[in-house]
């Protein structure tokens, strides 16, 4: 039980005296208390960008509250002044918590699930394992994430502008994509997720480019390798995943 002392009843079989009956907050209500407290957390962004729905997988899977305000892309709200202020590049998403402002997914993602360590799913180690963390976060971001891209922009965002694809282009990225995957199977056998034992920031940064990559000729490329065929299962099927998903249109 949590008190905080005031001069007016509100607990009827206290044995304080009424002008010192203390307040008695049950932990649910003491947890809205703070958080309406904390400072809020803001993501501006579209439902649509993979980058932005790396920093929800990861806010949902901390369990945290925030608000998601929408950036009409396709207006060029994104390359507005009040929209650069928040991220020089005009790229989305852009975070703020209280006065500090961020832009890039995965250093988001990295304050995120520091700043709140302790609350939700941990997605980061300490020590050695913490640096073994930071090469897969960083063999996401240079090894996965350009040939993933360049998939899933010839593949499902052309298409979907009614642009035509570059068959050549999706060719040239399979070969590379597989190679990459080709190591993501044998890490794989060393571990249940793709850094270490448990599920961290670096499985999570992967599943917005997996998730476009399922829907295309891409599939089997992960299918046919039954270590990745796992952990993608495995990670997809997260809940925090799967409110993303449900949030696009
Ligand atoms: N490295 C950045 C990439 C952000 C990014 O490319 N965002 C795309 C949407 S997924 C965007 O805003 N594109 C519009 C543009 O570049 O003008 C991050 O991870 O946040």
């Amino acid at each position: 039980m949590h008190y905080c002392f005031v001069t007016f009843p509100i607990n009827a079989e206290s044995p304080f005296p009424v002008y010192l009956q203390p307040l008695s907050l049950s932990r649910a209500s003491l947890t809205v208390l703070r958080q309406s407290i904390m400072a809020a957390i803001k993501v501006h962004g579209s439902v649509l960008s993979t980058a932005a729905q790396r920093v929800i997988v990861t806010l949902y899977e901390k369990d945290l509250e925030f608000e998601f305000v929408s950036v009409d892309m396709k207006a060029g709200e994104h390359k507005t002044d009040h929209f650069l202020a928040l991220n020089p590049f005009g790229q989305v998403p852009a975070f703020e918590h209280g006065d500090l402002k961020l832009f890039e997914s995965r250093a988001i993602t990295r304050y995120i699930a520091h700043e709140f360590a302790d609350k939700g799913t941990n997605l980061i180690c300490q020590g050695k394992e913490m640096a073994k963390l930071s090469v897969w976060m960083e063999v996401e971001a240079h090894q996965f994430d350009p040939v993933a891209s360049k998939l899933n922009w010839e593949l499902v965002f052309k298409p979907m502008f009614g642009m035509t694809t570059d068959t050549a282009v999706v060719q040239e990225n399979e070969e590379k994509l597989a190679k990459v995957l080709d190591v993501y199977e044998a890490q794989l056998a060393k571990s249940k997720y793709i850094a270490c034992g448990c599920l961290t920031l670096a499985d999570l940064h992967h599943l917005p480019n997996i998730q476009c990559l399922l829907g295309t000729t891409c599939k089997q490329l992960f299918e046919s390798r039954p270590r990745v065929n796992a952990w993608v299962a495995d990670i997809t099927a997260r809940p925090s995943w799967s409110k993303v998903v449900a949030s696009k249109p």
